[in-house]
């Protein structure tokens, strides 16, 4: 029998020529027609059934972050497409290029209150870049073309939702008589990003700020991806150490002799004490939007490089504003710099050695319960050279901030500018979809892991190897040291018993799974858990009274933390213990 071609072929047959690979998502009674025109296409397009919607949104947001390639979801009407939002906005908010794609009630029935009516299109107003409602068969495949082209250019997310009726019409099917001059356009699949290059003149005008400064610091973000070379010879012309945000952590590798580790919270001392003492600023690819950690105004001349002029600027007085593709303008720039001799940056090498001395000392194996840094170092030990993290939100972004070195060719994934709690394990998930060979490791909470942890399931039913492990501290931890630091007593974080057992979901699931409490069987239980041909999670009790303290102690910050003693803290023994235990073993070693 010869079957009619639906609308819904055209949708999905065109992503597959856009280079589509993989759809991720959950089907529904608003979405049967486009399902059917993945069903049709399914040697092409490869449909991907999660467990939640919002997994499906992170996962196509961590695919487009992997790959550089769009990512594509899709939900139902309704729930599923409410489902989509918190991974959709972790795309808009990391410039992921993301194509939802939802359904919607049969035209007829529209904006009569049906079962599920739910504008999503007036929902996503402002997470999208690019929102159509597809009203007629003629629309497509235009439509997907200006959507995904759209995500591409303005590094956001597109969204097309389609009433279920126009999911299964016939795909030549133009109802309604035109009114002259109209005719749909005809597109076709492309998209080439533009070469982005400052003028000369600009150019000249930062050589001249970086050439005038003394005590030059550099801070990379993710938008100098790709160009880490570059970086590292800009640092080594400028004399100047690197910065690198926690999103832009695989930018240069952690054994750079320039890099100095994170900013902020999460970062380093040497940063800390580099950015206090920076007399010039290169900014590249970066964002950061913690100010506080950034030179006071009038401290430093800045120079930033960024892709989209709006952003450079939007942080600190920037002196030379240069718009561009970071590569293509350091390339341009490294030959107008002057060399400079090497002792601000050695002051900053001796720094960074005394403050690895120190990391490495909290990471101690002889720590009861499991120290996380000792966990997030066991890790670092233990995977490949090429190995991709993912990570949560929380405590653990904080050790793997500190304990997860770059080296070779390995990788770095998290919420970055959301800092969602959850997108590690889905972001596994999806990452091992596109690279099967490669080692993939979800690191996330134990309260991230619990709201998709169903997602386990996926990996095992697709025969995905990720290794999930666990810094189970069994409390929202980053929350209980926010509260403190504030000065008030911890209140609501902690889950308390009974403590679930995570090690029986993933053997539950058909996967490998363990659960871990003394330090020293922690080394082979990953060991087994890497090695093992699929899925795989280790449950790590680490000890929830561990701080993840700042780089540098302020004198405000360790008032507020004794006000919220005075005010009733509880736990305080084993705070106590742990805060003083950090600096003995600190002065021992
Ligand atoms: C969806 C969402 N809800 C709440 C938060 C606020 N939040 C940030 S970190 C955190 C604690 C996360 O707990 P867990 O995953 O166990 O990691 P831990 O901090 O304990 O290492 C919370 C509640 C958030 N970022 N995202
Ligand atoms: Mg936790």
């Amino acid at each position: 029998m010869n079957v009619a071609e639906i609308t819904s072929e055209v949708l999905i047959s065109r992503l597959a020529e856009w280079g589509v690979d993989t759809v991720f998502g959950l089907p529904g009674d608003g979405i049967n027609g486009i399902m059917e025109g993945l069903r049709r296409n399914a040697d092409k397009v490869r449909f991907v059934l999660v467990h939640h919607e919002e997994a499906a949104a992170f996962m196509a947001c961590a695919y487009a972050k992997a790959t550089g390639k769009i990512g594509v979801c899709l939900a139902t009407s309704g729930p599923g497409g409410i489902h989509l939002a918190n991974g959709l906005y972790d795309a808009k908010l990391d410039h992921a290029p993301v194509l939802a794609i939802t359904g919607m009630q049969e035209s007829s029935v529209l904006g009569t209150n049906y079962q599920q009516e739910v504008d999503l299109d007036r929902l996503f107003q402002d997470v999208a870049v690019y929102n159509q409602v597809v009203m007629n068969p003629a629309q497509l495949p235009t439509l997907v073309d200006v959507a995904i082209r759209t995500a591409y250019a303005r590094r956001g997310v597109a969204h097309l939702t389609v009433p279920n009726d126009i999911q299964i019409a016939p795909a030549d099917k133009d109802p309604y008589a035109t009114v002259a001059p109209v005719k749909p356009p005809a597109t076709k699949p492309i998209y080439l990003s533009p070469a982005v290059r400052p003028r000369d003149a600009d150019l000249r005008a930062a050589a001249d700020v970086l050439n005038a400064g003394t005590k030059v610091a550099i801070l990379a973000g993710i938008g100098a991806r790709g160009a880490g070379a570059a970086v590292e010879q800009a640092a080594d012309v400028l004399g100047a150490p690197i910065i690198k945000t926690l999103s832009g952590k695989m930018v240069v590798p952690d054994d750079s002799p320039y890099v100095t580790g994170g900013l902020g919270l999460l970062g380093t001392a040497p940063s800390e004490d580099l950015i206090e003492d920076a007399d010039t600023l290169l900014m590249l690819g970066t964002n950061f939007p913690y100010t506080k950690f950034l030179p006071e105004a009038g401290q430093a001349k800045v120079v930033q490089i960024d892709i989209e002029p709006a952003r450079v600027g939007t942080r600190i007085p920037t002196d030379v504003p240069l718009v561009g593709d970071v590569g293509a303008t350091l390339e341009a720039l490294i030959p107008l710099l002057t060399r400079k001799d090497r002792k601000h940056l050695e002051k900053y090498q001796d720094k960074v050695r005394d403050w690895r001395d120190n990391m490495a000392a909290l990471a101690s194996p002889s720590r009861t319960p499991i120290a996380p840094q000792f966990l997030a170092h066991c890790l670092d030990r233990l995977a490949t050279d090429d190995a991709v993290l993912t990570c949560d939100s929380g405590t653990i972004a904080t050790w793997a901030a500190r304990h997860w070195n770059i080296r070779g060719n390995r990788e770095f994934y998290l919420s970055g500018t959301l800092a969602s709690m959850a997108p590690g394990l889905p972001y596994a998930v999806a990452i091992q979809h596109a690279y099967p060979g490669r080692q993939v490791i979800a690191f996330v909470g134990d309260g991230g892991f619990a709201m998709l942890m169903a997602e386990f399931h996926t990996a095992t039913r697709y025969g995905l190897p990720v290794k999930v492990v666990i810094n189970n501290n069994n409390a929202l931890g980053q929350i209980l040291w926010e509260q403190m630091v504030l000065g008030y007593p911890e209140h609501g974080v902690r889950f308390g018993e009974p403590v679930p057992d995570y090690a029986a979901w993933a053997r539950g699931c058909g996967g490998f799974g363990v659960h871990i409490e003394k330090p020293d069987d922690l080394p082979d239980a990953l060991t087994e858990a890497f090695a093992h041909p699929g899925p795989a999670l280790v449950d790590v009790a680490v000890d929830p009274n561990e701080p993840p303290l700042p780089g540098k102690v302020s004198y405000e910050q360790a008032k507020k933390f004794a006000a919220s003693w005075l005010h009733g803290q509880p736990h305080k023994a084993a705070i106590a213990t742990t805060l003083f235990r950090d600096k003995i073993q600190q002065l021992k070693d």
